[in-house]
């Protein structure tokens, strides 16, 4: 007994601890051996031997049961001081995101026409010519359907060169009255430069009810650009003409740099072309089923890059796309 006590007191791990208990108290173990002896005792002799071997088994097993709970707490201890963590230690700094500039852009414009009881509609890229042109005035012979500048999939299937292919589908659907914009990627085959990219990203908005004028199309544009751009900016509305619009009208807004009087920035014309907008032609409307003689609408379509260059004074639509982290982290 004194032995395996010994013994016990000087294990330092649970495996070593677990051989000890296994080779006394085990199947075939020490003590084990002797208990089934018994047998072999006198009847005086039993009682006495039993109950020495009964002793000798609970003082080990007790020395056992110490031995581990102090292996145990050594074994935790040796643990918690291999795993310290230094929590004073810098930590590695996370690479966050960020919205993209005209990501920035879009949601403000959304929240602006939110604020007058718009709301936002989606629909397909890959769209009919049918949505796309004569839907909105824009016949077989119109010079907007060439091959050249819009990109075919077959006759009547093409990526969408604006987004209010979008306006009809609703104008299809709904009733009036309508209070839309839809933001979306569009298409036209255009050579890349600083001004133009074969991929862009447009804003149109649409507005039809009972007695809409031109005079809600110049608040709409108004409150728009006074929220993107400060509420000193002035818009232009200089006569146009878009086949799905009667009358149209280009918006200029007034050069920033140089309030009108002419610089570089605005190639000495005081004002920057922005956006072409007017009244839904009656056409259209009594297409999709809307009945002219009764409702009227405005609508418009701008350029979500060129609204952000703009914005933050960029002079170049690549830097938009290019995803160049020295330039994106500057908004
Ligand atoms: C531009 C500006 C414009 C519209 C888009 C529109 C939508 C419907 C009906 C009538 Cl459903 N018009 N959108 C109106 C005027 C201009 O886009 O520069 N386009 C080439």
């Amino acid at each position: 007994m004194e032995r395996v006590i010994g013994a016990v007191s000087q294990v330092n791990g649970m495996a070593e601890l677990e051989n000890i208990r296994i080779s006394v108290l085990g199947k075939k173990g020490e003590l084990t051996a002797i208990l089934k002896q018994m047998g072999t005792l006198s009847a005086e002799e039993r009682p006495v031997i039993g109950a020495l071997a009964n002793d000798v088994r609970g003082k080990i097993e007790a020395e056992l049961e110490s031995a581990s709970a102090r292996v145990a707490s050594a074994e935790m201890a040796a643990r918690l001081e291999a795993e310290r963590v230094d929590v004073t230690l810098p930590g590695a700094a996370l690479q966050t995101g960020r919205r993209h500039p005209m990501q920035i852009v879009l949601d403000d414009v959304i929240k602006i026409f939110l604020g007058m009881g718009f709301s936002v509609a989606e629909g397909p890229e890959v769209e009919t010519t049918y949505y796309c042109f004569d839907a909105l005035n824009t016949g077989p012979d119109h010079p907007a359907r060439d091959p050249q500048d819009t990109f075919y999939f077959d006759d009547e299937t093409i990526l969408r060169t604006q987004t209010s292919s979008v306006q009809i589908r609703v104008m299809e659907k709904e009733k009036p009255p309508i209070r839309i914009i839809s933001p979306g990627r569009t298409y036209r085959k255009d050579e890349i430069d600083a001004t133009h990219s074969a991929h862009f990203h447009q804003i149109e908005g649409l507005a039809v009810d009972k007695g809409i004028t031109m005079g809600d199309l110049k608040g709409a544009l108004n409150t728009m650009m006074k929220g993107l751009y400060g509420s000193d900016v002035k818009l232009r509305f200089r006569p146009h003409h878009f086949p799905y619009t009667e009358p149209s009208a280009e918006v200029d807004l007034q050069c920033f740099a140089c309030h009108g009087k002419g610089c570089p920035m605005c190639k000495y014309e005081g004002w920057i072309e922005m956006l072409g907008s007017g009244m839904v032609h009656p056409a259209v409307l009594d297409r999709c089923g809307i009945d002219s003689s009764v409702y009227s609408g405005f609508a418009f379509g701008v350029g979500i890059e060129r609204l952000t260059l703009m914005r933050y004074k960029i002079n170049d639509l690549r830097l938009l796309y290019e995803n160049d982290m020295r330039f994106l982290r500057q908004f």
